[in-house]
Order: structure tokens, then sequence, then C-alpha cells
């Protein structure tokens, strides 16, 4: 009994070490697997060629449109423009599994860090390495072309849930669950036949409805949510092209894939009038968000 609490506690002591609670926040840890501490630092050898898409499905069973409030000392405010007070969200989550025949193996981000890669970039406020160019969010109007955006910092890719078996993929098990910190060492990845998923209740899971992140307001009515992941881009001067797009010259992607065509889904999202302040969505009704779900990221 003693012995199996000295390595209940030691394994707490590895996991808070690692830095995986700081993504943890009991979402982040992988889905229904028992982990495996010791399986951290393996890396499947393969020949393939991963593969990213963002499930549709997921994405239409999961969002909301609702009220909620921003502190004046929150990040979302420090960092990203959005003015402190009670703002209208349209919250959706994201699942992006890899449906290649390869891993997705990042390691630590330190590594990358130190490297210049350009893969990561340290954001002050939250005190942790963001992806650059991770995923792109956009809401527009189908009629009009109009286009709302917000980019997605995401900073842990881990194996968060197996893939469904209309995959076509053998089970596999986590691998890559260790998000890492400055100075203390990561092992990130999405492994063939996994998937990341950012819920919907996590931060920076949203797009600013009411203009209160200095975009124009959205009217009432019906839109395409669009979510990208590996979205391609243009770099800026000096910025590195680590994987070059096949099709599109001059538009590069931060992860490699066997495929950048598939790397978008869409979902039709009803914004209703903000006056009657309604909740709209499959989520809708959902209990407020609490501390404990809201990633530091
Ligand atoms: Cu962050």
């Amino acid at each position: 009994m003693k012995r199996s609490l000295v390595g209940i506690f030691a394994i707490t002591c590895l996991l808070l070490g690692a830095g995986f609670v700081g993504r943890a926040a009991g979402l982040r840890f992988p889905r229904g697997i028992p982990f495996a501490p010791f399986a951290l630092a393996s890396v499947s050898a393969s020949s393939g060629i991963p593969d990213l898409i963002v499930r549709q499905d997921v994405l239409a069973h999961h969002w909301i449109v609702r009220d909620e409030d921003f502190a004046a000392s929150s990040c979302d405010v420090i960092e990203n423009g959005i003015t402190p007070g009670t703002h209208q969200l349209l919250r959706f989550t994201v699942n992006t599994a890899n449906i290649g025949d390869a891993d997705l193996a990042l390691g630590d981000p330190n590594v990358h860090f130190a490297a210049n890669d350009g893969l990561y970039e340290f954001a002050p406020c939250h005190h942790h390495f963001h992806f650059r160019h991770y995923t792109q969010y956009e809401l527009f109007d189908p009629v009009s072309g109009q286009t709302w955006r917000a980019a997605k910092r995401g900073f842990c890719m881990i194996d968060f849930a197996p893939n469904p078996a209309y995959l076509g993929q053998p089970p596999g098990r986590p691998q890559f669950v260790v998000c890492g910190a400055p100075g203390v060492p990561g092992n990130q990845g999405i492994s063939a036949g996994y998937a990341d998923e950012y819920i919907w209740q996590l931060q920076g899971q949203f797009l600013v409805l009411d203009g209160g992140d200095g975009q124009a307001p959205v009217p009432p009515g019906k839109y395409i949510l669009r979510i990208t992941v590996n979205p391609g881009f243009v770099p800026a001067p000096g910025e590195p092209c680590r994987v070059s797009d096949p099709l599109h010259p001059g538009v590069c992607h931060q992860l490699p894939e066997s495929d950048f065509e598939n790397n978008a889904s869409q979902v039709t999202i009803t914004i209703p009038d903000h006056f009657g302040k309604q909740e709209v969505g499959p989520d809708a009704g959902a209990p407020p968000i609490t501390k404990v779900l809201i990633d530091p990221d």
C-alpha cells in the first residue's frame, strides 16, 4: 500500500515536473487509455507521412453562441485586443485527427524554440510557447462573403483521443502526452490513429461576435464556420518556410502532411439576435464555464 502511494506520488511529480498539467486542467488527459508515463519518450519509427483533418462530425455537434465576461487581467484582453466586459461569443470544439500512416512527431518545444525554426514563439502573458500558424478559425457570410477571423494560439499538440473506427485505422496507444514548458522538456505530437482535441470550453476556442475584438459586429443570420488545421500561409520577411505546399506556389505550412487539401471542415451556424441574449447551438444550456475548465493558453 505504502509502495503504491509512493508510486502514485512519483508519477504525479513526474507529470507536474513535465509541465503536463499546464494544459491538463482535468481535460487534456488522453481519453480512454490508461496512462503509461514510461512510454513518454518513445517515438515510433514510420516511413509514411502524417495527414491532419478537422473532424466535421465533432464540429457539427459541439458549438454554442452565448455571452461571456472578460476580466481586464485576462490574456485575451492583454494580448488579443479584446475589450474587458461582456461579449457575445461563438464557441466550438476542434478535433484535429491524424489519419495518415505516420506519426506527427514534434518532440520538445524547447528544442524548436532554441533552433529558431519558426514552429513556436514565446508568449509572455501565458509564460509558455505558442505555435505559429496552428489553426485558422473563420466565420463567413455565404451571401456577402464578409469574413471574421480568429487564430487559435495553440501551445500543446498531444494524443488526446483515439480516432473512430470509421476512419479505418488500427487502434493505437497515446505516446505524445507531455506539453513541456520553458525549461521543462516536453514531447508533443499526434500519433497516426489519434487526435488532439480542443473542447469548446477552453480559452481561445471562440470567435467574438459583437465587435469586442475590433472586427465588425456579426449581424444575426446564418453563417459558415470554417476550421483549418495546419493552414497555408505566405511567410513574413525572414520567416522560415518549413514545408512548401506542392499545389500552391509560395504557400507554406508548418507541419508535413501527405495532403494539404483536406485540412478544413465547416458547419452552418445560426447567430441569434443579441438583444434576446439567448443561447443557441448543440451545446446551448451547458453549465457556465468554471475556472478549472479554462485552459491556461
Ligand atoms: Cu498560451
